[in-house]
């Protein structure tokens, strides 16, 4: 039995950082590709596989899940871009409750109907306060939530929503561009929303290179999301978990 809720808030009391690859079910088209994605991520020591996608177009969510599981000993935790995706076989589950939004059926209706299901499961469900930030051209997440992001210029509104999320009791706050976002989560923002909440701060959305991912981190995201840019680049997970590694070894270093 994980304890990931537990291991992640130890690691940001440390300033320790971590790395996420989102795994889009429905991008992953055979099992060549899926199993080169498992040996990189094994061999760049990646934290964990965020797993979901907006759609489930070739329910594929069982099979990417034993597939990581079967070739690694990476956290999988679903991502569920709703209430589909959900697979017994994953270590963790980010449920999901969009607070930068007023849609009531997100905020707690879609949870009222999967309760029962995961009071069973064995799954590790980390309760999430989901932000979604504007970001450039509409994202897909942006579209099936019917909710307004919050404008990338108002950090002050994405601090208070992040400290109501925590007030409320969420353990994790993530902030999200939306897969495949023109523009990360701008920096002053991740900032104010960082110093705003003691719960752990993940980011994504938007990050297509090192120096997104290094700048998220020099900001205060506690872990970094990246799906798109990894299905366009694979190197990128590569440059990215050197980054991450890189950072938290100058934090050894100076403490
Ligand atoms: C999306 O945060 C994730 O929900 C990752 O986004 O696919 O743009 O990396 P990208």
């Amino acid at each position: 039995n994980r304890e990931l809720y537990k291991d992640l808030t130890e690691k940001t009391k440390k300033g320790t950082k971590s790395f996420a690859v989102l795994i889009d079910p429905d991008k992953i088209d055979s099992s060549v590709r899926l199993n080169k994605l498992i040996m990189m991520a094994v061999e760049n020591k990646v934290d964990y596989f965020f797993i979901g996608g907006s759609l489930m177009m070739h329910q594929n969510l069982s099979w990417v899940v034993s597939a990581i599981k079967e070739g690694s000993n990476i956290p999988v935790i679903l991502f569920p871009g709703n209430n589909l995706q959900l697979d017994p076989h994953a270590d963790g589950l980010l449920l999901l409750s969009l607070i930068s939004g007023r849609n009531p059926e997100l905020l707690i209706g879609q949870h009222v109907l999967v309760a029962p299901v995961l009071k069973k499961s064995k799954i590790e469900i980390i309760s999430t306060g989901y932000m979604l930030i504007h970001s450039g051209k509409p994202t897909a997440a942006g579209y099936m939530s019917h909710s307004q992001p919050i404008p990338s210029d108002k950090p002050d509104i994405a601090a208070s929503t992040a400290m109501a999320g925590e007030l409320l009791g969420q353990k994790v706050i993530y902030m999200d561009g939306g897969s495949g976002a023109e523009k990360p989560i701008p920096p002053r923002m991740i900032k104010m929303v960082k110093k705003s909440i003691e719960i752990p701060l993940i980011v994504g959305g938007g990050i297509t290179n090192k120096e997104k991912a290094l700048q998220c981190i020099e900001s205060g995201a506690d872990v970094v999301v990246v799906g798109n840019g990894i299905e366009k680049n694979p190197g990128l997970m590569t440059e990215v978990a050197n980054i991450v590694e890189r950072y938290n070894q100058s934090l050894n270093v100076h403490n």
